[in-house]
């Protein structure tokens, strides 16, 4: 049975499962949670069935259903491999890429997400407070990362650190301009664009800028 992913196609998370599924030329099927799309309700409902916080990419492959983007990426290496390297064959770099796909979720995604959900509550009068905390986390991660790539290697594209960087730094981004003074976050932002796998995702997701609460830049 072939594979299916549940999500959409604006989704950063989405696009972290579906970077490894392009990457491998995997055969999938895309089932669609927009609620204009046909089915999309009803992948919506599954997604709400098979996940404890109803929050898609959702994988089923036969009889499994994978949750958490991470573990579809972890999943993927393991069931369904490639060429694309997405877990290190050496423990200690595969630890790296597991620790530099955390901080990319977690301080990354999650500190863009603050914004987003600020203007996603109220467009017009988002809470400076949460704005605030997410610019200035912004920041500091990517000083921090910067900082990380001046001392250490990340492992070749494309892993499971590209499947989580990717989405993040193009929407991070978007959020608050990586500052001139992080050359290296903005190179492995360009770097990772420049991917086949993640540029079909930019692609894939332009139809839907217009859902982007704080309104899309004009680039990329
Ligand atoms: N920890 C989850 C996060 C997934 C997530 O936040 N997905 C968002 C889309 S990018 C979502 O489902 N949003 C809809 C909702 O929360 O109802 C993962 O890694 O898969």
């Amino acid at each position: 049975m072939m594979l299916a992913l549940y999500g959409h196609r604006f989704s950063s998370f989405t696009w972290k499962a579906l970077i490894p599924l392009y990457a491998n030329g995997t055969a999938f099927e895309f089932r669609d949670v927009d609620p204009g799309a046909e089915d999309g309700p009803a992948n919506m409902d599954f997604v709400r069935k098979v996940h404890p916080a109803g929050k898609f990419p959702v994988l089923v492959d036969g009889e499994t259903t994978v949750i958490e983007a991470t573990s579809i990426a972890e999943y993927l290496a393991v069931h369904h491999p490639g060429e694309a390297p997405l877990i290190p064959a050496d423990p200690a770099q595969a630890t790296t890429a597991r620790m530099m796909d955390r901080v990319f979720d977690n301080y990354v995604m999650g500190t863009a997400q603050l914004v987003v959900n600020a203007y996603l509550a109220d467009a017009q009068n988002p809470d400076p407070q949460q704005v605030e905390l997410g610019r200035e986390g912004l920041k500091r991660a990517y000083t921090w990362l910067d900082a990380w790539l001046a001392e250490n290697t990340l492992p070749p594209h494309v892993s499971l650190v590209t499947c989580a960087a990717a989405p993040s730094l193009f929407y991070a981004d978007w959020v608050k301009r990586i500052p001139a003074d992080c050359p290296r976050v903005a190179a492995l932002r360009e770097e990772a664009l420049a991917l086949p796998a993640v540029a079909r995702c930019v692609e894939d997701a332009r139809p839907y800028r217009d859902y982007f609460p704080l309104g899309a830049p004009e680039r990329d």
